[in-house]
């Protein structure tokens, strides 16, 4: 099963997804692994034109490479797989789409894109500041992710938005970080970034857990769908030069609401590579 919208072969695609089913140290609920193919599955009750950045998708060339097999032989194989992807998918000009899968996954795509571009900035949505230095013993870890980022990428050039778990009081005080809210910053933040390449994270545990249930770590008190897609929609004037969304983790194969809601975000974020 493929996104339908993702036509074009890889020689022809200007935008790849690729699924990214890390799901190894979540230390509350796991499931994030079925994440890719769960979205796919929503896709079918999904249309390709987008009522908040009304435009169509399929009018984009997309293709769908399905999902990395990750190996476990040493503690950095499934990252520099993500790494080493990655490379190949901008080496032949083409941007990435990637589905989660843990937040890990992130720093290891930053990492490659960092060298490619400049002066990149990333943005991240999502409830958790993952800037934890460890976690549980790693380093790479779903609660360090952003922490990981800021290994190749500097703090001022990271903008975080949706956040109600801070890992300690200092990270509130740095001027990047917006709490709660992702409507109401996404203006600033996208004056502040400018015309530089920007790589988006969309941790979908940002919304509220009434509204997004099937996340690794829900927390209260996040946004509404309505209010994501809005920020999504207010972002078509950045050079977002790659995607992900992660933490997805239906806890079956049949979470139909929360996959046609990922379907759905999917979309949007590919339109904002088109
Ligand atoms: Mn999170």
């Amino acid at each position: 099963m493929e996104f339908y919208f993702a036509e074009s072969g890889y020689d022809d695609a200007d935008i790849v997804i690729v699924g990214m089913p890390l799901d190894r140290t979540s230390s509350f609920i796991p499931g994030s692994r079925f994440g890719p193919d769960a979205a796919r599955v929503g896709m079918s009750n999904i249309e390709t034109y987008s009522p908040y950045q009304q435009r169509d998708v399929s009018g984009l060339k997309v293709h769908d490479s399905g999902n990395l097999e990750f190996t476990f032989e040493t503690q950095e194989a499934p990252f520099n797989l993500i790494s080493e992807r990655t490379r190949e998918t901008y080496a032949a000009g083409k941007k990435q789409l990637a589905l989660g899968g843990e937040h890990t996954i992130t720093p290891a795509i930053v990492r490659e894109l960092a060298r490619t571009y400049d002066d990149l900035c990333v943005l991240q949505f999502d409830a958790h500041c993952d800037l934890r230095d460890e976690y549980l013993g790693e380093k790479w870890c779903h609660a360090a992710a952003m922490s990981r980022v800021l290994d190749f990428v500097p703090r001022q050039r990271l903008f975080q938005a949706g956040i109600r778990s801070f890992s300690e009081g200092r990270d509130q005080e740095e001027v990047n970080v917006h709490a709660f809210d992702v409507l109401e910053p996404v203006d600033g933040i996208s004056e502040i970034i400018g015309s530089r390449p920007t790589y988006l994270t969309l941790d979908v545990d940002v919304l509220d857990p009434g509204v997004f249930p099937d996340v690794q770590t829900p927390q209260p008190g996040g946004c509404t769908y309505r209010e994501l897609t809005a920020a999504l929609a207010r972002l078509s004037g950045l050079n977002v030069v790659g995607c992900d969304l992660v933490e997805f983790a239906p806890r079956s194969c049949l979470a139909a609401a929360g996959s046609s809601a990922a379907a759905e975000l999917v979309r949007e974020l590919t339109l904002l590579l088109g």
